[in-house]
């Protein structure tokens, strides 16, 4: 299984020395409410940081688990990253919050980011199901935007859990968002998140109309490669039915 980390220890590291201005600014309008904005920055990270290596190893030990049982791995790859502090000072101003690590440990959701992508839309509920029956995972919320997709044509599971961290004098419920979507799925919404940031929201209605045929297409195209896949697995077990 391939794992990539976009923003790995992007200021994790307290020796990596922070160039990038854009960045650094974004940081400082982040203030702790005791004054310590890159240094709560520094900590707050860390903690993200280590909540989302421990989701990434239970995934994958779920999967070689799965791999073990049924021959089959429900997983394609994993993708991990901290959102980005200008992403979360936008976010933050976007829902009327003042720019401060306590806003945005209490209302951003999406700070550690873990994304599931897998093979087949049946896979998508498993996973689900093997994240919920994770007795050190609490499931704090969900969006079923696979059986609900949004008017953009966007398709994917969201789960905000949170899984706690132990540090050296304290344990931390630290809250991470597991978005679940199918390959096809997550090439339609990479594609749509570019177009979206490069209009700022605000595409042609031409592109917006294309996206959502794209996105009927992706729909029967994950339908249709379920259904060969269930029609192969029959026919190589002689009619019974296994995973998926
Ligand atoms: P970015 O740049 O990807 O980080 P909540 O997090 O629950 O407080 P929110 O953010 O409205 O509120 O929740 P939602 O709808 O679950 O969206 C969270 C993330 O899902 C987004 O993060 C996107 O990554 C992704 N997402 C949601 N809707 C769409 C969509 O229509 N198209 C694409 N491509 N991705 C989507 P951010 O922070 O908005 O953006």
């Amino acid at each position: 299984m391939k794992n990539i980390r976009f923003y790995e220890l992007l200021c994790y590291n307290s020796n990596r020395k922070i160039t990038n201005r854009k960045f650094e600014g974004a940081v400082m309008e982040l203030k702790a409410s005791n004054g310590e904005g890159i240094d709560s920055w520094k900590e707050v990270t860390l903690i993200y940081n280590a909540a989302l290596r421990q989701i990434e190893t239970k995934m994958e030990i779920l999967n070689d688990e799965f791999q073990h049982v049924h021959q089959y791995n429900p997983i394609e790859h994993i993708k991990a990253r901290i959102k980005t502090p200008e992403s979360i000072v936008k976010k933050l101003k976007r829902n009327g919050y003042e720019s401060t690590i306590d806003n945005m440990v209490k209302y951003i959701n999406d700070i550690a980011g873990i994304r599931i992508i897998c093979s087949f839309t049946s896979d998508i509920y498993r996973i689900v199901d093997m994240i919920s029956d994770q007795k050190d995972i609490k499931v704090i919320g969900v969006k079923d935007y696979i059986t609900y997709p949004k008017a953009s044509g966007y398709k994917s599971y969201h789960m905000i859990v949170t899984v706690p961290v132990y540090l050296s004098d304290r344990i931390v419920d630290t809250k991470v968002e597991i978005q679940i979507r199918t390959v096809a799925m997550d090439f339609w919404a990479s594609l749509e998140h570019k177009i979206h940031y490069k209009f700022e929201g605000d595409a042609p209605e031409h592109i917006k109309s294309e996206l959502i045929e794209c996105a009927k297409l992706v729909s029967d195209l994950d339908v249709r490669m379920l259904s060969l896949n269930e029609e192969v697995v029959a026919i190589s077990h002689g009619g019974e039915r296994v995973c998926p």
